[in-house]
């Protein structure tokens, strides 16, 4: 289907407006999947209204998401993904020679789609050391006795099915079963401050050492976006460290390096102000 209008999202009396093509699928299921041609970004999909990935930029988020966390310990064997049903996460840990990661989506119509009309994982959901569950995130980890090395949360926008993926409950569970790192998105803290705020508060009350760390995805809501590390131990961002980890794994990136690992966590001073009461 030929369209060569505009795909809005909007937010906040404002909206991101990129020029689309066509439209490659369109789903109602668990969530109304969407996977546009664009002019500019190359394939975009789109859940329920919000922008998800495009090609152009993807590599942005999916890398500050898995090598922040990756490169802040030693020897990732054991990863745990939740959501994340475009494979672009699970692309980014096989970079890091894990033995095992297990992705658990709810929406297998997500990642079908995305394999056939996107292929942002590459094929690393076909890859031996990967395994991917259909079912909810939430009852996972609540039921797991398994510990992981790293849990990466790779989730959407809170909504009445992804709601419980924020609470406190979830990141309890998440706690126990982390044995060194955890991370999640955490939305846009220009545009989606209370998300944050609500997120970070839940994770302090499971983790004892939390940080924010920061960097740009042009077509995530004011392009401003933010994660949220976690461990039950200390966090450390030493530079030397990571140079030497960068340097041993040999790891190709777009947007990564230890640089920007190291300048993420250096946050502007309205975003310091409007964290510090639950960070303190
Ligand atoms: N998940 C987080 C993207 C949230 C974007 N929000 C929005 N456009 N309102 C990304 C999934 C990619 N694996």
């Amino acid at each position: 289907m030929d369209t060569n209008q505009w795909f809005v999202e909007t937010y906040n009396g404002s909206a991101l407006m990129i020029r689309v093509k066509n439209t490659l699928f369109d789903h109602r299921g668990i969530q109304h999947i969407q996977i546009f041609e664009t002019e500019s970004f190359g394939k975009m999909l789109v859940l329920d209204g919000k922008v998800q990935l495009t090609e152009r930029d993807e590599t942005f988020y999916h890398e500050m998401l898995v090598h922040v966390p990756l490169f802040t310990i030693d020897n990732p064997e054991k990863i745990l993904v939740i959501g994340g049903g475009d494979g672009g996460t699970v692309r980014e840990i096989l970079k890091h020679n894990p033995s095992e990661v297990l992705m658990i989506e709810i929406d297998r119509d997500v990642v079908d789609a995305c394999r056939k009309y996107i292929g942002v994982d590459r094929g690393s959901l076909d890859d031996e050391r990967v395994t991917v569950l259909f079912e909810d995130g939430i009852e996972f980890v609540r039921n797991s006795n398994e510990r992981f090395d790293a849990v990466i949360v790779d989730g959407t926008d809170p909504n009445p099915v992804s709601k419980s993926l924020i609470e406190e409950e979830f990141y309890k569970s998440c706690s126990r079963i982390t044995k060194k790192i955890f991370s999640t998105q955490s939305q846009s803290p220009f545009a989606q401050g209370d998300y944050l705020r609500e997120m970070l508060s839940n994770i302090k009350d499971a983790f004892p050492h939390v940080s924010i760390y920061i960097n740009f995805v042009p077509t995530y809501p004011s392009g401003l976006w933010s994660y949220i590390i976690a461990s039950n131990s200390d966090i450390k961002v030493d530079m030397d460290v990571l140079v030497k980890r960068w340097e041993e794994r040999q790891i190709n990136t777009v947007h990564y390096n230890p640089e920007i690992h190291y300048a993420s966590f250096m946050l502007p001073q309205w975003l310091k102000e409007s964290v510090k009461e639950i960070l303190h």
